[in-house]
This record gives C-alpha cells, sequence and structure tokens, in this order.
C-alpha cells in the first residue's frame, strides 16, 4: 500500500554544480524512494520541452542572443509554467524530485557580473512559487569536475564561470533567506557514497512531512 495515501508529498530538490551528478543521484533517489513505496514524480529545469523552454534551449546552445535580464525572466517563467501542477502534485500525495530549481536561477544569472543584475534582482521573479521541503547541494570542486571528462558545449560550461556559481552557491549558505537551509553534500566522493548522504537528507525531510512539520510553503 502506498506509504503517502492521505498525505501530501515532499518537494525535493537537487542542485549542484555542471558535472556534479545531479541527473544520475535523482535517477537513484526516485528509485529508492519508489521501491519503498511512495508515489514519485520527476521534474527537471529548465524544462526544455515547452514553448518558453525551447526559448531557453536556443540561448543555452548560443543559437539565440538575449539580454541577461530577459533570459533570466524566461528561466524564472518556466518554474511559474510548473507552478499550480507542483501544488496540485503534493496534494495528490506525490512527491516530487526535482533536477535544479530557482537556487540555480539566482546563482548563474548573479555569476555573469552584470552591475545592473544582483542576488536580490534575480531572486525576485520566483518570490511566490512553491517552497522546496529540502534541498541539496551537490557541491563538487572545478577540479574534479574537470577531472570528469570537463565540461561541456553549452554556454555557461567555462571553468570561470563555473567557479563563480560555486561560491555563489555557497554563499546562499551564509544569507538570511531560507537558501540558507540548503544541505551540502561532496559530490567528490562515490556514486554510492554521495546516494547515501542524500538519502539521509531525504529520510529526515520525509519523516517532518508525514509528521505534518513541515508546511507548504512559498518562496
Ligand atoms: P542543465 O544542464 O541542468 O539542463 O541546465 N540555469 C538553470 C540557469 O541559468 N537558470 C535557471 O533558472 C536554471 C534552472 C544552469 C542548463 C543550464 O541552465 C542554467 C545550467
Amino acid at each position: 500500500e502506498p506509504k503517502t495515501i492521505g498525505q501530501r508529498g515532499a518537494f525535493i530538490v537537487i542542485e549542484g554544480l555542471d558535472r556534479a551528478g545531479k541527473t544520475t543521484q535523482a535517477r537513484r533517489l526516485c528509485d529508492k524512494l519508489y521501491s519503498e513505496g511512495h508515489n514519485i514524480k520527476t521534474l527537471r529545469f529548465p524544462d526544455r520541452t515547452s514553448p518558453i523552454g525551447k526559448m531557453i534551449d536556443s540561448y543555452l546552445q548560443s543559437q539565440t542572443e538575449m539580454d541577461d535580464h530577459v533570459i533570466h525572466l524566461l528561466f524564472s517563467a518556466n518554474r511559474w509554467e510548473k507552478a499550480k501542477w507542483i501544488e496540485e502534485t503534493l496534494q495528490r500525495g506525490y512527491t516530487i524530485i526535482c533536477d535544479r530549481y530557482y537556487y540555480s536561477g539566482m546563482v548563474y544569472s548573479a555569476a555573469k557580473h552584470n552591475p545592473s543584475l544582483s542576488l536580490d534582482w534575480a531572486r525576485a521573479p520566483d518570490i511566490g512559487l512553491p517552497r522546496p521541503d529540502v534541498v541539496v547541494f551537490l557541491d563538487l570542486e572545478p577540479e574534479e569536475a574537470e577531472k570528469r571528462g570537463g565540461y561541456g558545449d553549452e554556454k555557461y560550461e567555462k571553468k570561470e564561470m563555473q567557479q563563480r556559481v560555486r561560491e555563489l552557491f555557497l554563499g546562499l549558505l551564509k544569507t538570511d533567506g531560507h537558501e540558507a537551509d540548503m544541505k551540502v553534500v561532496n559530490a567528490g566522493e562515490s556514486v554510492d557514497a554521495v546516494g547515501g548522504r542524500i538519502v539521509e537528507k531525504v529520510e529526515e525531510t520525509l519523516k517532518k512531512v508525514a509528521e505534518g512539520k513541515s508546511g507548504v510553503g512559498k518562496v
């Protein structure tokens, strides 16, 4: 019998740097929770399938140029397209495992050093989105990422950019927003070890949600 009947699901976000293993770990977590009887849905941002997602994809592949603010707002709009679905799906008892969310939105845009695009400016359009119950940040040193075969060809996959993104992610932990609640996991270890750490963080959260101690909040 599914564990989640009559109870809302948990909203779990996996964040991190390129090459940190987010996609692999999200899939593993999905399999594990599913085998334990949870109802699961997965999600990833950017969701490149919608019309806005296709514009984002074209930008990331350097086929379209866009002002930094414009692409930022498209990434945010791409989340708003899914906001209602996220809320309804959680209420229906599904736990959602989401690969990237607005934390990536804030830090990748702020990492561009555009003087009119601060971290605060970057956060604003995401205010009001469903707030995750837990965010696991997979941290990886850029040197380690390079050892894993280097970066791909997309827009942000350059060493200096990744370095700034990492500093900004780690900086979020020291702010007074709830971004500071991210759980950091060292992604430099083996797939199994990292997976085990993620499960620890997630189980704590599932317990809180089951006990009604984690409200469905807003960003
Ligand atoms: P993937 O490689 O995970 O598909 O990400 N990004 C992502 C942003 O700049 N802003 C956002 O809001 C999100 C969700 C991170 C593609 C790239 O898009 C970046 C890497």
